[in-house]
């Protein structure tokens, strides 16, 4: 059965990285590749990953339409297969992106608790229009699984999910409110052994 995991490589090393990446090849739909790894390395790091298996860049886009369309451009021309980028920006955000991500993912609602400051008023509105700007996903937490069904539904979309292990969320809850993806980092790469990590956890649906 195919892995409905997202490797988040929140690692600051390359080398560590992509040894840990090459070591779970064939167990993860995707690896997601953010901060750590851009920052230290720079944009060329994507395609490092993606000799390896799809990749979809998180830096959380949040600027101005244009802007955010040329960063998107960028990320892809590097290799990327999918983008993710904040919703609350909006809607001519989401269509300006759109135009340069092969997959574009919108973060409706967030894992952590300042997610109720801010977004969690937000939330349905930006599931719906990312539905209406044709985006291929949601992010929803999994450390509140109830908001996964609830987004999911709103949206019609595929549900990206982060919060799981670490985090305190469960990979099998999440699972069962919806979640198609389950992005995970640290309880995967912080692990002794991170391919045996996987199998335990996709043992569980
Ligand atoms: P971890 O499993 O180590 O907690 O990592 C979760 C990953 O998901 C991180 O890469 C983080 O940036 C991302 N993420 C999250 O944790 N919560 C969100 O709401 C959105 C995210 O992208």
């Amino acid at each position: 059965m195919e892995s409905n995991i997202i490797l988040a490589l929140d690692v600051e090393d390359r080398e560590k990285a992509l040894k840990i990446a090459g070591s779970v090849s064939g167990y993860v739909a995707a690896y997601k590749v953010g901060y750590p790894l851009l920052l230290n390395y720079g944009v060329e790091v994507i395609r490092d990953v993606a000799n390896l298996g799809t990749v979809i860049v998180d830096i959380k886009i949040a600027d101005i339409p244009d802007v955010s369309r040329n960063i998107a451009r960028i990320l892809t021309d590097r290799g990327a297969t999918g983008v993710i980028i904040q919703g609350f920006v909006g809607r001519d955000v989401m269509r300006e992106v759109r135009k340069e991500a092969k997959n574009l993912y919108v973060v409706a609602e967030m894992s952590h608790p300042g997610n109720a400051d801010f977004i969690s008023e937000s939330s349905e509105k930006i599931a719906m229009m990312a539905k209406e700007e044709k985006a291929d996903g949601i992010v929803a937490p999994a450390t509140h699984p109830e908001r996964i069904s609830v987004l999911k539904r709103i949206s019609g979309l595929k549900v990206l999910s982060p919060g799981v292990g670490t985090q305190g969320g469960s990979y099998k809850e999440a699972v069962e409110r919806g979640a198609d993806y389950l992005i995970i980092g640290r309880t995967i790469t912080m692990s002794s052994d991170p391919k045996q990590k996987i199998k335990e956890l996709l043992s569980q649906r």
